[in-house]
């Protein structure tokens, strides 16, 4: 059935349909503000659907609980503005850049005095974390992107286009931090109509403005509140679920097994069809880490999400890693893991590694992984028929940072030789035919040039897994240009090709 881009926000009337089974491929909710079931929910399938509303007959009540994710560059001030809505203004300056991901909870009374609780996602600004953070920026959640007033630079106009992508029209409020009374001005209007999300721009010196950030601290509060989905009904027994992995966490339980989460939830009379939705449901809303799809991840409930995605990325800092360029053995994992507390649990980082399209095995080896992402930067050298290959180019408006790694971990099994990848472009060979894809970022561009006999199906195979990948950005303008092959155009090298388009 198809509800999509409707007022739609409550599925009740068609409970009986569902139940009678008279709907059966699943309900598209896509941009409906949906309220009764929660998006998520819906997102699960029919069953889900019936198991909510089932739940609902307990008794319920709003969660009044959201994300705040605080994203920018590094170094411009995030933790600052962190720990001051955490503990007040009189907070001294912070001295460490953040590695990976801090996450705190911030409550604060209502304006009905109940209590809401804001769970304020810190993200690393370094360069490393970028492609990494896109996993956590999840939809209805509250953004502020901090900048330093200071700098001109355009690396601002980045996060904006990535949370326009990734977080389906979630509110933005902007930091402009006046580090030492500094100012650049922002064209408020141009951005506000360029990214119809952004709320309001405030300009404060985090370091001495108690004033400005009061002001600011309040405009979060309102923006937390006037979220919808903070005001969807949570069942009780719902409830107590959550408040008990909550309690575990805060007494240092880093993960329970699956089974002890349906020992959790039988205790609260949710029936085992409630319990998976239930898990994926707090895993969708950033609660816990639950993979329900995947064999090995899914026998555990991971209570505590900043240890475990701090745990991968202890492996993309580490510096030997880094020197050997994104090259591992297991045993090197396994040893950095060891050091700090990740004991029993190396299989499943490997594992939320993958996932998140950070590393994968190397082929023919055993038990060698490779992190694209730090591969060298130098451009090896190649023997390229330039004229005859055949041509695919994508063009992008804006280009997520991180698409060719995420590309050659999803088409390892073409890489051949790893001599043949770096940090912008890799040569993928299938049989009779060998292919160049190269990322510009500057230009916004990947080029595919394909050569060989069998060089039709190896574009489709590529071009295919491009368009899965573009795809998972919704709204992503991208276009694909084929090369034209007129006598002209056949006879220019790819550089000279491309200055035409
Ligand atoms: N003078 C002054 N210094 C500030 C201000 N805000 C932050 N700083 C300093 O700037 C440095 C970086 O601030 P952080 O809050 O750690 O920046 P961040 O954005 O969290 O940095 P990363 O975690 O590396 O991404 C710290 O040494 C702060 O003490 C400010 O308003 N004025
Ligand atoms: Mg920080």
């Amino acid at each position: 059935m198809d509800c999509s881009e409707t007022q739609i926000s409550d599925l009740s009337p068609i409970l009986p349909l569902l139940k009678n089974k008279k709907i059966e491929n699943g309900v598209n909710v896509f941009d409906c503000p949906l309220t009764s079931p929660p998006l998520e929910i819906a997102n699960q399938g029919n069953e889900a659907i019936i198991t909510w509303f089932e739940s609902q007959k307990q008794g319920s009540k709003p969660l009044n609980e959201a994300k705040l994710l605080i994203l920018g560059e590094g170094g411009v001030g995030k933790t600052t503005l962190a720990e001051k809505i955490m503990h007040g203004f009189g907070r001294p300056l912070p001295s460490d850049s953040t590695h990976g991901i801090e996450i705190m909870t911030h409550t604060f009374q209502c304006h009905n005095e109940q209590e809401f609780k804001a769970n304020i996602w810190d993200f690393g600004g370094q360069e490393i974390y970028h492609s990494t953070h896109q996993f956590f920026l999840t939809k209805r959640s509250l953004y502020i992107l901090v900048d330093d007033a200071r700098k001109e630079d355009t690396r601002f106009d980045y996060w904006l286009q990535i949370v326009e992508l990734l977080s389906e029209r979630s509110p933005v409020i902007i930091v402009q931090n006046c580090k030492a009374g500094r100012q650049r001005d922002l064209d408020q209007t141009g951005l506000k109509a360029q990214f119809g999300n952004v709320k309001d721009v405030f300009y404060l010196d985090l370091s001495q403005d108690s004033t400005g950030f009061d002001e600011l601290l309040h405009r979060i509060h309102l923006e937390l509140q006037a979220m919808p989905h903070t005001r969807e009904p949570w069942a009780s027994n719902w409830i107590s679920v959550r408040a008990t992995c909550e309690q575990l966490r805060q007494t240092g339980e880093k993960r329970i097994s699956y089974e002890r989460f349906e020992a959790i939830c039988a205790e609260s009379n949710i029936q085992p069809d409630g319990v998976r939705v239930l898990g994926r449901y707090l895993h969708d809303l950033g609660v816990v880490l639950y993979f329900h799809d995947d064999p090995l991840l899914r026998r555990t409930v991971f209570l505590d999400n900043q240890w475990m995605v701090n745990g991968v990325y202890e492996v993309l800092d580490d510096t030997k890693i880094k020197e050997k360029q994104g090259r591992f053995h297991r045993q090197d994992a396994a040893d950095i893991w060891e050091k700090s507390d990740y004991r029993n649990l190396h299989d499943e980082l490997l594992q939320l590694m993958m996932k998140f399209e950070l590393c994968y095995p190397i082929p023919d080896t055993v038990d060698q992984y490779l992190v694209p992402h730090l591969l060298p930067a130098s451009t090896p050298k190649l023997e390229w028929d330039e004229k005859n290959s055949l041509q695919l180019h994508y063009r992008y408006k804006f280009m997520p940072k991180g698409l060719l790694s995420r590309l050659i971990v999803r088409l390892h099994r073409f890489v051949k030789n790893t001599e043949q990848a770096w940090r912008t472009g890799v040569v993928f060979e299938r049989v009779g035919a060998r292919m160049r894809v190269v990322e510009t970022y500057g230009e916004k561009y990947l080029r595919l040039h394909c050569i060989g006999a069998q060089s039709r199906e190896l574009v489709t195979i590529v071009s295919d897994e491009i368009d899965r990948l573009n795809g998972s950005y919704q709204g992503l303008k991208v276009e694909k240009l084929v090369p034209c092959n007129c006598n002209t155009c056949q006879h220019l090298t790819a550089s000279e090709y491309s200055s035409f388009l």
